[in-house]
């Protein structure tokens, strides 16, 4: 199996808007606390810093509560951004502003009736997984795959039909490769054969989005058991507070775009 080595020098992100609370959520977790949201933002950005990241920040838009969310607008591999057509019509409009941010060379657009949200792309061992949910149609997948094999005829591309979680990555990440985390909401019959896939309690399914980052990894606070389970692999975990994006259903890789 050919790993998909990527590194990163860049992050770009867009800090929340005050109206964050007003987003997309399926959660009832109450409505986020903002001075807590600017602290746990703040920790979240020094901990890609820590892991060597530039960050380019955009500007928070009261327009785009879900803004912050910037993982969902683009795909990004190589020199190659393909700009999503996030599937929830009230994000229609976040990808516009960040294409002026993007140093890719070569920029290709999710259109017509596709839509695809960029947290339901997960590249993983030898293979780039592309979820079928509620947010990411047939269409807009095979608009994804298109562009990924015309740019690089080896990518090995799959869809994963899901249900139980908003996004692919909200219930399956790579801890590391060949190691999966798992949420037990996630359901599909994708048979992820490729990998160990380790299926987590209720209580740490959150847990289930990590984000590796140059061979440290960030990790949720407050989930012991995936903890313990990354301190097998790594020495430098960030251990980064995330309750106030979970309450409006988003997690670590959200939050940023890596490139
Ligand atoms: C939404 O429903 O679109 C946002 N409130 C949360 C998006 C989280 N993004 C992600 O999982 N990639």
């Amino acid at each position: 199996m050919v790993l998909l080595h990527r590194t990163f020098t860049h992050a770009l992100v867009r800090p929340p808007a005050e109206n964050m609370g007003d987003g997309l959520t399926t959660q009832s977790l109450g409505a986020p606390d903002f001075a807590i949201v600017k602290q746990q933002y703040a920790r979240y950005l020094s901990a890609l810093r820590d892991c060597g990241l530039s960050l380019t920040q955009i500007e928070p838009d009261e327009n785009f509560p879900d803004g912050q969310f910037v993982e969902d607008t683009a795909i990004l591999y190589r020199d190659l951004a393909i700009i999503a057509q996030p599937g929830a019509a009230s994000r229609r409009g976040e990808p516009a502003s960040l294409i002026p941010h993007l140093p890719h060379k070569t920029k290709i657009h999710i259109s017509g009736d596709a839509f695809l949200d960029g947290g339901d792309v997960l590249f993983c061992a030898d293979r780039v997984l592309i979820g079928l949910s509620m947010r990411t149609n047939q269409a807009g997948a095979e608009q994804l795959r298109a562009a990924l094999i015309h740019y690089d005829s080896k990518l090995k591309v799959e869809f994963v039909p899901f249900s139980g979680v908003l996004h692919l990555k909200t219930g399956v990440t790579e801890l590391t490769p060949g190691v999966l985390l798992r949420s037990p909401e996630f359901t599909s019959d994708y048979v992820f054969d490729f990998a160990e896939t380790i299926v987590l309690s209720h209580a740490e399914s959150y847990a289930a989005n990590v984000l590796p980052v140059n061979g440290a990894i960030l990790i949720p606070a407050g989930y012991p058991a995936v903890s313990a389970l990354a301190s097998r692999y790594y020495t430098h975990i960030c251990e980064t507070p995330m309750s106030e994006f979970q309450k409006m259903d988003g997690g670590l890789t959200c939050l940023s775009l890596l490139y």
